[in-house]
């Protein structure tokens, strides 16, 4: 039975500022769970961030919505399965971080109390995963082409660029210039209209792999629009907050691949679900990333181990992060691969020194 649940938010630098089209940040502020279960501790951490630009969601919502409805129900429902919690949680409307954040709390104290690695009881069936790296907007063309040059030989095997409005095309015939071979992709984080789509067309010639979210973060009928339109694959991170929205736009053409993150559809089990859909449909996937610290990024490994991930996915080192990360663990590339984590649960052991002294918020609630 869970006898308690912690709460803290931590502020955390990166090593480098990250800009994207809804805007530049130097440091994430994390949400970070523990549940307590028969002498077993379980953590997770939640997708949200301090402000609401990449979705609605952010950690005063998250916060809300844990404290005010998920906490109280699963103490008043004894619940401790994650299936349970899915179902019973189901009457919130959206909150998709939120209830993810709890969920995966609770497949970590499954794991543990199984004895096993989070990745096999998830049906996970890789040692290894696909590491790519998502590099920001950045100030100059030639810092850019620097970076780049730098995830190469790192060993990336994708990289994506931000783009948005006015730094687009340019950056894109400069860099395929520079490297014309490598595996390229760009994220647009719903920076343009329809009205764009004769720009998408001339992105056919620089030959990437995907364009991600090219349009409004709701949409799904103009990407259909646009799909049509172009010869490079479209590939939808926004717009997909569940499974429903997978079909609505797999059916309706919208896009050729889909990036699964955990937080945005609401949890394992629907990711898994769209993972599933996706690979009857053949429709390949990855597991894209939101600057988790190692907790989070623990679970995106063990998510991206499932057979259908098969595109290089948002998951970098510890060091393109954290100059310090919160777990005892650091991921590394070796061959291009993101090692998984062979320990029970997640694999990895937060650092409670170093979170209680990064820690801005902390709250206890008990059954
Ligand atoms: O759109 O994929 C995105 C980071 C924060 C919010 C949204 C996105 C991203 C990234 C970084 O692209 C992926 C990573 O964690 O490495
Ligand atoms: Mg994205």
């Amino acid at each position: 039975m869970i006898e308690k649940i912690e709460i803290r938010i931590i502020k955390l630098p990166l090593v480098e500022h990250f800009e994207t089209s809804f805007g530049r940040i130097y440091e994430r502020e994390i949400l970070l769970i523990s549940v307590f279960s028969d002498g077993i501790i379980a953590f997770s951490e939640s997708a949200t961030d301090k402000d609401p630009l990449y979705s609605y969601e952010n950690n005063a919502t998250a916060l809300h919505i844990l404290e005010e409805y998920i906490i109280p129900l699963l103490f008043a429902d004894k619940i401790e399965d994650p299936i349970n919690f899915k179902r019973n949680c189901s009457f919130i409307k959206g909150h998709n971080m939120a209830k993810s954040a709890m969920e995966l709390a609770l497949w970590d104290l499954k794991a543990k109390k199984m004895g096993q690695p989070l990745y096999k009881i998830w049906g996970g069936v890789k040692n290894g995963v696909i590491s790519g790296v998502s590099i920001g907007i950045k100030d100059s063309l030639d810092e850019l082409n620097g970076i780049i040059e730098k995830r190469l030989e790192e060993g990336y095997q994708r990289i994506k660029l931000k783009i948005k409005p006015g730094k687009d095309t340019i950056i894109l015939s400069s860099m395929r210039k520079m490297h014309a071979g490598i595996c390229l992709s760009v994220d647009c984080n719903a920076a343009y209209g329809i009205e764009h789509a004769p720009l998408f067309k001339e992105m056919d010639a620089y030959k990437l792999l995907m364009i991600e979210q090219p349009l409004a973060h709701d949409d799904v009928y103009y990407h259909s629009v646009l799909q049509g339109d172009i010869a490079t694959d479209i590939c939808l991170d926004e717009s997909i907050t569940g499974m429903h929205k997978a079909s609505e736009a797999i059916e309706l053409g919208s896009c050729r691949v889909i990036n699964i993150k955990i937080g945005r559809v609401g949890g394992y089990i629907e990711a898994k679900e769209i993972h599933d859909y996706c690979a009857s449909r053949r429709i390949p996937v990855w597991c894209g990333g939101m600057l988790e610290s190692g907790i989070g990024r623990a679970f995106n490994v063990a998510l991206a181990t499932l057979p259908d991930f098969t595109l290089p996915n948002d998951i970098s080192e510890t060091r393109r992060y954290w100059s310090k990360d919160i777990i005892d663990h650091e991921f590394i590339i070796r061959k291009g691969l993101i090692e998984v984590p062979q320990g029970v649960g997640i694999g990895v052991i937060p650092d409670f020194d170093f979170i209680e002294s990064i820690a801005i918020y902390r709250k206890n609630y008990h059954h």
